[in-house]
C-alpha cells in the first residue's frame, strides 16, 4: 500500500467519526443521560458477545472519580493482528471505523447489541479520551484516542496479567453538555438484566466516585428462571404455584434459539419481558405473539379436556389467561429485524410459528405432569374470566349512565375550542388550585384542562370493571374519548398531547406514577404512539432587580445565580398552586418556552413496577423500594 493510499484511508476514517460528533443523536438516541448510559452499554455489549461466543465468564465495570468508566473482561482480547484491507491493527479499526463492530469472528448467535448497534467507534468518537488495553497473558497492547482520533500507535509491552480486554473512557463534555453523570441504579438495573439473560455470566459494577464505594455482583446460574423469581419477589407478590415453568428450543433452519420461564402470581397484572439478542423488545413482536397464542390455546385445550369449560362456554380470552402472569422470553437469532418507532419490536415472521409450536407442546406436557399447578392456574384463569364478564356488564351500565347525562364529557373538563386532535392538548392537573391557574393561563384555542379529584384507585388490585366506575379515572377516560382495554380505539383519542401536570414533590410523584401505570395497563397504545407527556414546572424563581428567571433543577439554579452574580431573591415553588396563571403559562404551558418530557414505554413500565411495589401488601419490599427508586418517577429522563 502506498503512502498516498494509506492517507486516503485515514481521511475516510476521520470523516466517518466526524459525522458521529456532528449528529450524535443519530447514533446514540440522545445526548442526555440516556445517551450517556448507552455509551457504557455499547462497550459492555462487546464483552457479552464474547461471553456468548463461549470465551468470557467475567465482566467488571467501574465508575471512577471524574465520571470515568473502566470495563474489563476475561475474554480472548480484541484481535491485534493487521486488518488485511485497511493495513491497521484490528483493534484500531474497531475504534476508528464506523460500523466496524462485529466484523471479526461471528460464531453462534453473536450480535452486537445496544440500542442502535453502532459499536465502539461511536463511543470513541463521543469520548474526550479513550484507552484500550488488550492482555494476551504475556503482553499488553495499548492504544490511546482523543475524540475518536488515535494519539498513539498500538504499542505492546510485557505483562503477565490474565487475558482479556480493558477499556477506559471519559465522555466528552462538548457533546454531553447537560448531563450530571452516571446513575449507579440505572447501570445496575441493566447489568442485572444482562446477567439474568446470560446464565452463569458474572457481571460486577462498582461505583468508586465517592469515598464510600458501592459494589454489586450479579451472576445467576438459573438465568431466566432466576429472572422470573426476582420479578415476583421484587413486586412482593405470591406465586400461585411453587415451580417456575421453563423450557428452551433451537431451530437451526431459522438460526433461532429461545428460552422461556413463567409463573402465575396473585396479582391482576401481566408482565411479559421479552428480549432478542439481549435487547429488550419493549413493544413485543412475533416472539411474544407466538408465546401468547400458544398459552391461550394450551389453557383452553386443558380446560376443555377437563370440562372446566363446558361445550357451550366460550373460550378464555388472551387477557383471561394472562392475568397474574409473569414471563421472560429470551431469544437469540441471526438476522433479527427490529421494527416500530423505537426499533423495539421483533418483525421476523418465521419466529412466531416456531415459538408457538414449542410453547404449546411444552405447556401441555407441563400441565399433564403437574396437575396441582395446572389446577391452581386454571382456577385463576376462571376467576379472571368471570371478572371480565362482570366488567363487561359494569361497562355497559357506565356507558348507559353517561349517555343519559346529556353531556358525556366530564363536568370539570375545561375543553378547548379546536376539535382537531393533532393540534390539541389536555393537561391533567392534580389539585383544584393548580387547576384554576391552569385554566386561567391556558390558550383555550387548543389547550384543555382536566383537574383531578376524588379518591385514588389502587390500580394494582383493580380490574377493568373497577377502573370504569372509579371517580378519579373515569373523567380521564371520558375526556380522552378513546376507551380502554380491548375497546381502545386510538383514532378516537381527542388530544394528541396528553400532559400530566403535577407537583415536583412526593404527592405529585404519586399521581404521575398512578396515571402512568393506568395508561400502561389499560391504554398502552397511547404511550406507544408517543402521546403522553410530563409537564416540567420550575422548582425555583430567581428574581433580581425585578427580572425573573426560572430554574428546573438545583444545578440550573446555581448556574443562574453564578451568572447574574450578587444577591438575588430565590423562591422555591412547593407546588403548582403557588404559581399564578401568567407564571404557569410562561414556564410550563407555553409551547414556545416550555420543556416537556415525552413518556416512553420503558418509563411507564418502570412506573408500573414502582406502583406494584408501592401498592403491594408487604411493607419491607415497599420501604426498600422507596429508598432506592423514589426519585425515578420524579426525574424521568426522556
Ligand atoms: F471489555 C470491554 F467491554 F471493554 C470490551 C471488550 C470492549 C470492546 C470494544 C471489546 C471487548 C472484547 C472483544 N472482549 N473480547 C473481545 N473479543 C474479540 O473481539 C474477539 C477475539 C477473538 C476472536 C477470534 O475469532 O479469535 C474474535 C473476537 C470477536
Amino acid at each position: 500500500m502506498s503512502d498516498l493510499e494509506y492517507g486516503a484511508e485515514q481521511i475516510q476514517v476521520l470523516e466517518g467519526l466526524e459525522a458521529v460528533r456532528k449528529r450524535p443523536g443519530m447514533y446514540i438516541g440522545s445526548t442526555g443521560t440516556r445517551g450517556l448510559h448507552h455509551l457504557v452499554y455499547e462497550i459492555v455489549d462487546n464483552s457479552i458477545d464474547e461471553a456468548l461466543a463461549g470465551f468470557c465468564s467475567e465482566i467488571n465495570v467501574e465508575i471512577l472519580p471524574g465520571e470515568i468508566i473502566k470495563v474489563r473482561d476475561n475474554g480472548r482480547g480484541i484481535p491485534v493482528g493487521t486488518h488485511p484491507k485497511l493495513g491497521l491493527p484490528a483493534v484500531t479499526v474497531v475504534f476508528t471505523v464506523l460500523h466496524a463492530g462485529g466484523k471479526f469472528g461471528g460464531s453462534g448467535y453473536k450480535v452486537s447489541g445496544g440500542l442502535h448497534g453502532v459499536g465502539s467507534s461511536v463511543v470513541n468518537a463521543l469520548s474526550e479520551w479513550l484507552d484500550v488495553r488488550v492482555f494476551t497473558g504475556s503482553e499488553v497492547y495499548e492504544q490511546k484516542f482523543e475524540r475518536g482520533n488515535a494519539i498513539s500507535d498500538l504499542v505492546s509491552s510485557y505483562s503477565n496479567e490474565p487475558r482479556g480486554t480493558e477499556i477506559s473512557f471519559k465522555f466528552d463534555n462538548e457533546i454531553f453538555k447537560e448531563v450530571e453523570g452516571y446513575d449507579f441504579q440505572t447501570l445496575l438495573t441493566r447489568f442485572r438484566e444482562q446477567a439474568f439473560l446470560n446464565a452463569g455470566l458474572k457481571i460486577s459494577l462498582s461505583d468508586k466516585r465517592s469515598d464510600e464505594e458501592q459494589k454489586e455482583v450479579f451472576s445467576y446460574e438459573g438465568g431466566v428462571v432466576s429472572f422470573v423469581d426476582f420479578l415476583r419477589e421484587r413486586r412482593a407478590l405470591d406465586a400461585i404455584h411453587d415451580d417456575i415453568v421453563t423450557f428452551s428450543a433451537e431451530n437451526a433452519g431459522i438460526s433461532t434459539y429461545f428460552e422461556i420461564a413463567l409463573q402465575f402470581n396473585n396479582s391482576y397484572s401481566e408482565l411479559i419481558l421479552s428480549f432478542v439478542n439481549n435487547i429488550h423488545t419493549v413493544s413485543g413482536g412475533t416472539h411474544e405473539e407466538g408465546f401468547k397464542s400458544a398459552l391461550t390455546r394450551a389453557i383452553n385445550s386443558y380446560a376443555r379436556e377437563f370440562k372446566i369449560l363446558k361445550d357451550d362456554d366460550k373460550n378464555f380470552t388472551g387477557d383471561d389467561v394472562r392475568e397474574g402472569l409473569c414471563a421472560v422470553i429470551n431469544v437469540r437469532m441471526q438476522n433479527a429485524q427490529f421494527e416500530g418507532q423505537t426499533k423495539s419490536k421483533l418483525g421476523n415472521v418465521e419466529v412466531k410459528p416456531f415459538i408457538d409450536e414449542v410453547v404449546f407442546k411444552n405447556l401441555k406436557t407441563y400441565f399433564d405432569e403437574n396437575p396441582n399447578s395446572a389446577k391452581a392456574i386454571l382456577n385463576k384463569v376462571l376467576a379472571s374470566s368471570k371478572a371480565r364478564m362482570a366488567a363487561c356488564k359494569a361497562r355497559e351500565l357506565a356507558r348507559k349512565k353517561t349517555a343519559m347525562e346529556s353531556a358525556s364529557l366530564p363536568g370539570k373538563l375545561a375543553d378547548c375550542q379546536s376539535k382537531n386532535p393533532e393540534e390539541t392538548e389536555i393537561y391533567i392537573v392534580e389539585g383544584d388550585s393548580a387547576g384554576g391557574s391552569a385554566k386561567g393561563g391556558r390558550d383555550r384555542r387548543f389547550q384543555a384542562i382536566l383537574p383531578l379529584w376524588g379518591k385514588m384507585l389502587n390500580v394494582e388490585k383493580a380490574q377493568l370493571a373497577k377502573v370504569y366506575v372509579n371517580e378519579k379515572l373515569m373523567p380521564v377516560i371520558t375526556a380522552l374519548g378513546c376507551g380502554i382495554g380491548n375497546d381502545l380505539d386510538i383514532s378516537k383519542l381527542r388530544y394528541h398531547k396528553v400532559i400530566i401536570m403535577a407537583d415536583a414533590d412526593v404527592d405529585g410523584s404519586h399521581i404521575r406514577t398512578l396515571l402512568l401505570t393506568f395508561f400502561f395497563r389499560f391504554a398502552r397504545k397511547i404511550i406507544e404512539e408517543g402521546y403522553v407527556y410530563i409537564a416540567r414546572p420550575p422548582l425555583y424563581r430567581i428574581t433580581k432587580s425585578k427580572k425573573h428567571s426560572y430554574a428546573f433543577s438545583d444545578e440550573e439554579r446555581d448556574n443562574i445565580l453564578k451568572e447574574i452574580g450578587g444577591s438575588a431573591e430565590i423562591q422555591r415553588y412547593k407546588g403548582l398552586g403557588e404559581m399564578d396563571s401568567e407564571q404557569l403559562w410562561e414556564t410550563t404551558m407555553n409551547p414556545e418556552t416550555r420543556t416537556m418530557l415525552r413518556v416512553s414505554l420503558e418509563d411507564a413500565s418502570l412506573a408500573d413496577e414502582i406502583f406494584s411495589t408501592l401498592m403491594g401488601e408487604k411493607v419491607e419490599p415497599r420501604r426498600n423500594f422507596i429508598e432506592k427508586n423514589a426519585k425515578y418517577v420524579v426525574n424521568l429522563d426522556v
